[in-house]
């Protein structure tokens, strides 16, 4: 399931340039049965099947300390990732991403092998991997020489908490439609503040809820409350 994310342009060059390393590891190696057998029943009965502890526990066990570390389960009923998260992990030498099957893992492999448990959203999957390569992918973007100057412009508004603003290219006219005038004026200072009004305007109206911690001034407070109150009274 990773090859195809991990050959991906970024991912790759991180890889080549030695700015990340991802091993993976399967659980199924460290079965000792003849039909190297991950999963069980659930003890008290009940639909699907539950990660067998030892395999996953020993497979955990088995990787060596590349430096500061931190065992990350994904599950449903982790953390949900965020952002700020994401740059908490940056701060480690070795992720261990564990993915679960199944309808979950053993309880008591749980506890042994994870340091935080993390999910992606709320929604099911049918595993943890697209979550572990979500996880690559948002951390990997963070490290230093990853990216060039693309990571300053892309951290801007979302680092102040807000919607991107709309963007543009070629053509000037596209099916009839054609690019806000402030854009081709070359005013980059009009530039900044329509782009700006327009991250604001769109955080209100899609996900409002990130303005209580959005990093705004007072003008841009009232400016959406103006907003919002004429809004209310259209
Ligand atoms: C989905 C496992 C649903 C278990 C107890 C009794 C990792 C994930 C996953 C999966 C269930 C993430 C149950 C967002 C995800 C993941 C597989 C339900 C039923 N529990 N982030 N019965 N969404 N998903 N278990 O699905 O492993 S991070």
């Amino acid at each position: 399931m990773f090859d195809g994310v991990l050959s991906e342009s970024i991912l790759k060059r991180a890889q080549e340039t030695k700015l990340i390393e991802v091993y993976r590891h399967d659980i199924r190696d460290f079965t000792k049965d003849a039909h190297r057998s991950v999963d069980d029943t659930p003890y008290g009965g009940g639909a699907g099947m539950v990660m067998r502890p030892e395999p996953l526990v020993d497979c955990v066990e088995s990787l060596p300390s590349l430096g500061k570390r931190c065992r990350i389960l994904l599950t449903p009923q982790g953390e949900p990732l965020t952002q700020k998260i994401v740059h908490e992990l940056i701060s480690y030498d070795q992720i261990v991403l564990i993915c679960g099957r199944y309808e979950g893992i053993d309880e008591r492999a749980r506890k042994l092998v994870a340091d935080r448990e993390i999910s992606i959203g709320d929604y099911i999957l049918g595993g943890g991997e697209i979550p572990a390569m979500v996880v690559i992918d948002s951390v990997t973007r963070l490290i230093p020489g990853v990216l060039g100057n693309e990571l300053s412009i892309e951290s801007e508004s979302f680092e102040a908490g807000l919607l991107e603003y709309p963007q543009y290219t070629r053509p000037e006219v596209f099916r009839g439609e054609g690019v806000p005038k402030v854009l081709l004026s070359g005013h980059h200072a009009q530039i900044t503040k329509w782009r700006r009004e327009q991250s604001l305007l769109r955080t209100l109206e899609r996900r409002s809820d990130l303005l209580e911690k959005a990093k705004l001034t007072e003008d841009e407070r009232k400016f959406l409350e103006l907003t919002n109150h004429m809004k209310e009274v259209r």
